[in-house]
């Protein structure tokens, strides 16, 4: 079933449903695209009341929702660096299937007991009516009712659960996002929409060349296929065949066609599969807006690019990651200019884009991604129809027109900073059935040298430890055949080296994608990351993980201990000396 837009003020919005409590309303394909609602704080606060509910519509699609208190569905927050964030979160998801057991030596008992609640502090229940929240990108710290995932769960019969915390004064103007961590459920519930976009505002505090521009929030998400049994459109090209990959989806195919393994929607507007009929966008001719791209996806890459009239128009990168391209603080009001952008799962990016001029049809559109032999199919296909036009409505929002410039950062650039040490992951993959392809697979991501297991969320042993205030490279090396996007908790780090090959970014990221594997290579693919555990606020345990989530659930995190700088070396997992290499490294291109 979907539901009607309506407009709000003179503009399109996702309507407030009369009864939230029964379905959960998505616009119809080819609708136009409505904007999320913003909830602003004010004097300094930003409280609000959220649901999340689950339904299973008639179509058969199961979907997860956020309602705020007036009915409407994801609702973008915005705060400003200082303010407190206030969120009272509801547990209302219904039609438990048999909770995953927690180890034997957890309070597994509890989450049986009518009685006795576990303290939704203290949960280790794992099951699809349990949630949670993670705040993707904000350096708060890992602790309960801020932005811990390893041992907050809510569950419905609990009362609202309130996260209450500051962002940080020092917190980069961005886009970040929320959703929700449940080891083993954070892809059903995503995949079901569970996700909704953060604003710190002040962007154009830290490039001018933003100021005043009128903002979109765009919100990528994938779902699963409406119709997963049509043939492709017959415009397409003849794909020798469909193979489902490891997690049953429909196998990359190299050509870029073929069905996808997911369909996409567009702020809830679905682009489905086979014809992709395009959701709508207007803008006034030719006029500079200031998109904020959100990829909510569960396993989807995204590709992005912008064509009038077939082509490729520049785009002008001002943020990734909810980070400044200009982070490093030398490089004034940088704009990359683009014609298509990367975007992983969990990835934001943020640009400049000029409206067609008037008459000329414009299109948004992803292209494909080669996702690897063991990848999913992540095929061309079109998001969005753009048009001008001199009626179109002014999207909500509007950044400030003289801002006062950020001040500079009170640390050194971390690309400035020698590492203190240098550690080495990978990811991996194994086939219960070596000689069957299509066999369960079990997703890693280990520390070299240790033995590869699945992610134990009744372990509690750190993987890796780290001292506050330290500076450390990471590389993270794919021995698998497909693409993974490495992700991780509380902090920012920087991309040394591509493969081998330094690019030193000046900017930072959150989630960034690793080169698949192929049987011609000499090496493993990897990137080399300079992690930054010198934010106060990241301390205590946390994980880093996959941020395809299907992979994430699947055991493919690990967990890191960041220990006050004073404290004495506590042993991880295994033997610890082994483990990691103190010798510092003074170039970033030597290993
Ligand atoms: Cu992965």
């Amino acid at each position: 079933m979907f539901a009607s837009l309506c407009l709000v003020h003179g503009r399109v919005s996702l309507c407030a449903q009369e009864s939230p409590n029964t379905s959960c309303p998505r616009p119809s394909p080819g609708a136009a695209v409505p904007e999320p609602e913003d909830l602003r704080s004010q004097n300094g606060v930003l409280e609000l009341d959220l649901t999340v509910r689950n339904f299973t519509e008639p179509d058969g699609s199961k979907r997860f929702c956020y309602f705020d208190a007036a009915g409407n569905q994801s609702p973008t927050l915005r705060l400003s660096p200082g303010d407190l964030l206030i969120l009272n979160l509801k547990n209302d998801l219904t039609d438990s299937p048999a909770a995953v057991p927690a180890a034997s030596n957890h309070n597994h008992d509890h989450a049986t007991s009518a009685k006795k609640l576990p303290d939704p502090c203290d949960s280790s229940t794992m099951s699809l009516t349990s949630t949670n929240l993670h705040f993707h990108g904000l350096t708060v710290p890992a602790v309960c009712h801020q932005d811990d995932v390893l041992k907050t769960s809510i569950q419905p019969s609990d009362p609202p659960f309130q996260y209450k915390f500051r962002i940080p004064e020092n917190e980069p103007p961005g886009l970040y996002w929320y959703h929700p961590h449940i080891h083993g459920f954070s892809k059903i519930q995503v995949l079901g929409g569970a996700s909704g976009a953060m604003i710190i505002e002040g962007i154009e505090r830290a490039n001018r060349e933003v100021a005043g521009l009128p903002e979109r929030v765009l919100i990528i998400r994938d779902q699963d296929l409406l119709n997963p049994n049509s043939p492709p459109a017959k415009s397409e090209p003849v794909v020798p065949k469909f193979l489902v990959d490891h997690d049953g989806d429909a196998a990359n195919t190299g050509t870029g066609f073929g069905k996808p393994a997911k369909d996409l929607s567009i702020n809830f507007v679905p682009v489905p599969y086979p014809d992709y009929p395009p959701a709508t966008i207007q803008m006034k001719p030719q006029e500079r807006q200031f998109w904020r791209v959100l990829n909510a996806s569960a396993i989807t890459y995204l590709n992005l690019a912008v064509l009038y009239k077939h082509a490729p128009q520049q785009l002008g990168i001002v943020a990734l990651d909810g980070v400044p391209l200009n982070a490093n603080g030398t490089t004034g009001d940088f704009i990359s200019w683009q014609t298509h952008l990367g975007v992983p799962p969990g990835g934001r990016v943020e640009f400049i884009v000029t409206g067609p001029p008037a008459g000329v049809p414009g299109l948004l559109v992803t292209r494909t991604v080669d996702t690897g032999l063991g990848g999913e199919n992540d095929p061309n296909r079109m998001l969005a129809t753009i048009t001008a036009s001199e009626d179109a409505l002014e999207p909500r929002s509007k950044l400030a027109s003289l801002p006062t410039p950020l001040p500079p950062p009170a640390q050194p650039w971390l690309g400035n900073v020698t590492p203190v040490r240098v550690r080495k992951l990978y990811f991996s993959e194994t086939l219960l059935d070596p000689n069957d392809p299509n066999s369960a697979t079990t997703f890693y991501l280990t520390v070299d040298g240790q033995t590869p297991k699945p992610f134990d969320p009744a372990s509690g042993i750190p993987d890796i430890i780290a001292k506050q205030g330290d500076v450390e490279d990471w590389i993270i090396e794919n021995r698998s055949t497909e693409l993974h996007a490495f992700h991780i908790h509380q902090l920012h780090f920087m991309l040394v080296a591509w493969d081998g090959v330094a690019v030193n970014e000046p900017f930072l990221r959150d989630t960034v994608n690793v080169p698949f594997h192929s049987t011609a290579d000499l090496e493993y693919p990897s990137v080399r990351l300079r992690m930054d555990f010198r934010d106060p606020n990241t301390i205590g345990t946390f994980v880093y993980h996959c941020h395809l989530l299907e992979h994430e659930d699947g055991g493919m995190m690990g967990l890191i201990r960041v220990e006050p700088a004073d404290s004495a070396q506590a042993p991880e997992k295994g033997t610890a000396s082994s483990r990691t290499s103190s010798a510092p490294a003074r170039s970033t291109t030597n290993n």
